[in-house]
């Protein structure tokens, strides 16, 4: 028998969890007396009492990770009182992580932003700031006429958009389509902050840019996809953490399968825990690593001949490429400090285990070399024969579906806007700072750039001097107080829709479960209310211009999603009344109402040829979606397209100047060029292969990594709820036992750490699950967050002040959050 999901699963969700698939349909309550019955140590008290027994139950979704859990909301007298995990969604397994019920904290919050507000006097960035409350009309009005204003003077590029994702599916869109209308190219998407990297080194080598492959099973073959992996090589991820309930069906799985799960990680996570073997490189070399493991394979023939054969492009390139370059497993030990015996293993592992998966996040996205390292992964699986294959794939996470969304054409014609900044929003401090390569006067953002992007001084600056800054959230958040206008937003649980995506290109459909706080509104409802005020005050187009391209009935989010799924490929099947008959969430693609979403990207079969085919007719009969057709390591034309930026086909490996060692590293140019993986935008040329001198070591000896502080937090946003700051409210900062003894600190001892950009503090936490040359700072931590004052925690400077943002990858945009020289000292 089952067991029955009770609270304690909640917290035990990551580890444990039940066996599969049970039938069924929303409200899932187990019978109490059944539940005694089967003889768990205590029954569910919660479940026998009448006082918490729901009256009704919304089928909602988590807004924080992207596994997308199915939340079961328990409704009482018009309240939620509870929220549970989805049962009969045979990957979530009931299970739900401690995040769950914070989701209701944000809806039940004090603090949370109410009405719209304009700046009435205070400096920019003043805690002391003032605001006074106006209508949505006026709010909107009060940024269309400045934006115009702009826009009248010839400087409609001067206007952007920044956005970390934190909105509904679909808000990008509409975005888009309102910057395409002033004429400006600067509206960003989350990617270059998160995980764009393995994005464009997925299309650049197989022709679509998503995690390849999906959890559960795949309808098309009625076989596990994920679930039936041989072997898991996970590089920079902690999934126990920041995706608990995948990663709980993996390790549900893996009890099955016997898979052995490899964790690579500077530090000994609670995933590489539960792993079979932890490798714990050097900050900053999985690229190394990765190289050792090509030339181990290539030059021990353990690659797969018959699929390079028939489905790769470049093989013999590359074996020339990692022999000439002498990328051996011994060079790779040198950079790493992984034992060469230890990488040529591995390499022999993975290349054997059939089928081996590769799952990757954050940890790579956030190097210097993402995408060429991306690409190198990508090489491994596909000489290999692991991508196309169930159980296989490169799971380059958070690069799922959707990114834009398709609306029907525009009846006006649109400004040309030109070349769009460098991509990476923290290339948005240096235009308002410096002009290069020109200047912003007017910024929106959705997410909180004082806390999630590189160098928050020179951040804080920028927008100290930008002239106009629309802030929209759910808090005062550090960003706020630097606002000129504030919109506030409503939290998942106060709007229907598509919100959070399963990584796998899944989504799921939302019920909405209470009222919005307030007036707040949606962000599709914010940008369709600001086309509406541009409609107004536009003194050069008609009003048609503004009010066809965004018709009112948008703001029914049905209807917006009915007009997505008519306008984009492959999203002809996942209407909303589908998506809200499932208890599982649907995967793009999924062309019709009778295709069951694709699984396995590239899979040798017809529902995969048929998928393709609806994305672009000109895939008709390709595996791969390359120009091609086949895996595409390297090509002439790839290698041309990618030269000018100063990168090759074939990756060359450098590395951060502030890794230890002595390794290459790289230049930047001052020149401006066109970005040869994100077209639209400009970027600056490198030069790669410049040695690292070394010097900065000198004064600050160690390296230091961010990454997330633990499950509890979900970027800045849960810092806002009462639990997340009861369970975690101290910044911990993780540091080796040797290297605690070097500096004289005790486990809870207040530290500094400093780089050369800045110093914050945190609080000691000796573990001794990391490399000695190396501490662990968690991110998300920042100094507006008030819930902490309740539990006495201190405020703390955000993580990126200690870090540099001119180290940052010039294809994909991604910084390099993950390496900084720091220093620590005990602060008495
Ligand atoms: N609880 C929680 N879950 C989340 C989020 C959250 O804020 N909180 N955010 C969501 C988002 S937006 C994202 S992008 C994902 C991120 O999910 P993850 O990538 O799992 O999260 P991080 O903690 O940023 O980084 C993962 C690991 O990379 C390691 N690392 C650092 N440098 C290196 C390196 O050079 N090489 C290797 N191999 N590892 C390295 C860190 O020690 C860390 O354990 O999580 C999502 N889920
Ligand atoms: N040092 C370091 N920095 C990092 C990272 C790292 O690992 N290390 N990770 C990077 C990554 S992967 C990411 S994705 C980013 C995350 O960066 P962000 O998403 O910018 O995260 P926060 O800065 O915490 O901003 C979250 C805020 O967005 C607002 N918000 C929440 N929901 C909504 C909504 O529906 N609409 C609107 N308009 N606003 C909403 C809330 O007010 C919330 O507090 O951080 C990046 N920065
Ligand atoms: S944070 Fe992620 S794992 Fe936790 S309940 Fe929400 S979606 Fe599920
Ligand atoms: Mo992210």
């Amino acid at each position: 028998m089952k067991e029955p999901v009770s609270r304690r699963s909640i917290l035990r969700g990551a580890v444990l969890g039940g066996t599969g698939a049970v039938a069924g349909t929303l409200p899932t309550l187990v019978p109490y007396a059944a539940q005694a019955a089967s003889g768990p140590s205590m029954p569910d008290f919660v479940e026998g009492s009448a006082a918490l027994r729901p009256d009704k139950t919304v089928a909602g979704a988590c807004q924080f990770c992207n596994c997308d859990c199915r939340l079961e909301i328990r409704m009482k007298a018009g309240r939620v009182i509870d929220v549970r995990g989805e049962r009969s969604d045979p990957v979530q397994d009931g299970n739900l992580c401690v995040k769950a019920p914070m989701m209701a904290q944000l809806t039940y919050n004090p603090l949370r932003l109410t009405t719209p507000l304009r700046r009435t006097g205070g400096a920019k960035g003043d805690p002391g700031s003032q605001f006074e409350p106006v209508t949505w009309d006026t709010a909107l009005d009060l940024i269309a006429r400045r934006f115009l204003a702009l826009r009248d003077q010839g400087e409609a590029r001067a206007i952007a958009n920044r956005t970390t994702g934190r909105m509904p599916r679909g808000a990008g869109a509409l975005a888009h389509r309102l910057f395409s209308l002033l004429g400006s190219p600067n509206d960003t998407d989350v990617g270059p902050v998160c995980n764009d990297a393995g994005g464009n080194a997925l299309a650049a080598t197989f022709g679509l840019g998503n995690f390849t492959n999906g959890y559960g099973v795949d309808p098309a073959t009625g076989k596990e996809d994920l679930g039936a992996a041989r072997y898991l090589l996970m590089l920079g991820t902690n999934q126990a953490e920041t995706h608990p309930v995948t990663f709980a069906y993996l390790l549900r799985a893996r009890q099955r399968t016997r898979a052995r799960l490899i964790v690579v990680d500077p530090r000994r996570t609670p995933t590489g825990a539960l792993a079979d073997e932890w490798l714990a490189p050097k900050p900053h070399t999985d690229f190394a690593l990765i190289l050792g493991m090509l030339h181990e394979v290539i030059g021990q023939g353990l690659y797969d001949r018959a699929f390079v054969d028939r489905w790769v492009l470049g093989f013999d390139e590359l074996r020339e490429h990692v022999a000439a370059k002498g990328y051996t497993p011994e060079w790779a030990a040198g950079v790493t400090g992984v034992p060469a015996a230890t990488i040529r293993r591995i390499a022999r592992e993975y290349a054997t285990a059939k089928p081996a998966a590769i799952f990757c996040n954050a940890g790579i996205s956030h190097q210097l070399g993402a995408f060429d390292t991306y690409r190198a992964i990508a090489m491994l699986a596909a000489i290999t024969g692991n991508v196309g294959v169930p159980g296989g794939g490169c799971n380059f996470m958070h690069n799922t579906w959707p990114g834009g969304l398709g609306l029907p054409p525009l009846k006006t014609g649109v400004p040309d806007p030109g070349p769009a900044l460098p991509v990476g929003p923290d290339a948005f401090a240096e235009a308002v700072i410096s002009g290069r390569p020109y200047r912003l006067k007017a910024v929106m953002t959705e997410g909180n750039p004082l806390i999630s992007s590189a160098n928050t001084a020179k951040v804080r600056r920028a927008f100290e001097t930008l002239p106009f800054y629309v802030y929209t959230g759910l808090f005062m958040e550090e960003a706020a107080y630097y606002a000129d206008v504030i919109l506030p937003v409503c939290a998942g649980l106060e709007f229907e829709g598509v919100y959070m995506r399963r990584d796998d290109r899944a989504i799921r459909w939302q019920d909405a479960a209470v009222p919005r706080v307030g007036q707040s509104r949606s962000d599709t409802e914010i940008f369709i209310g600001l086309a509406h005020a541009l409609a107004r005050n536009d003194r050069r187009h008609p009003p048609s211009y503004w009010a066809d391209a965004f018709p009112l009935e948008w703001n029914d989010y049905k209807k917006l999603w009915a007009t997505f799924v008519a306008n984009t490929p492959g999203a002809g099947g996942m209407t909303m009344e589908r998506m809200r008959a499932r208890t599982e969430p649907l995967r793009w693609p999924c062309p019709s109402a009778g295709h069951p979403g694709v699984s396995t990207l590239y899979l040798d079969h017809p529902s995969w040829y048929q998928a393709a085919r609806s994305l672009d007719p000109g895939n008709a009969g390709k595996r791969f979606l390359t120009p091609s057709g086949k895996a595409e390591i390297f090509t002439p034309e790839l290698e041309s397209r990618l030269v000018p930026s100063g990168h090759h086909a074939l990756p060359i490996f450098f590395t951060h100047p502030e890794v230890t060692g002595g390794n290459p590293t790289l230049t930047y140019d001052a020149a401006f060029i066109a970005n040869p993986v994100n077209p639209q935008a400009l970027t600056h040329p490198v030069r790669l292969g410049t040695p690292a001198d070394g010097t900065v070591h000198r004064q600050y000896p160690l390296m230091g990594m961010t990454g997330r502080p633990s499950v509890a937090h979900f970027a800045g946003v849960t810092h806002w709820t009462y639990t997340g700051e009861q369970l975690n409210g101290i910044r911990l900062v993780q540091i080796h036992p040797a290297t605690a003894d070097r500096h004289g600190l005790a486990n809870g001892d207040p530290v500094l750490v400093e780089s050369p950009r800045g110093a914050v503090t945190g609080t000691v936490l000796i573990e001794p699950g990391i490399r000695p040359d190396t501490i662990f700072l968690p991110n998300t931590f920042g100094p507006a967050q008030r819930v902490g004052d309740i539990f006495g925690d201190p405020r703390y400077e955000a993580a990126n002040t200690l870090l540099d943002d001119r180290f940052y990858d010039n294809l994909s945009g991604q910084q390099a959050y993950k390496c900084f020289a720091c220093r620590l000292r005990k602060v008495r």
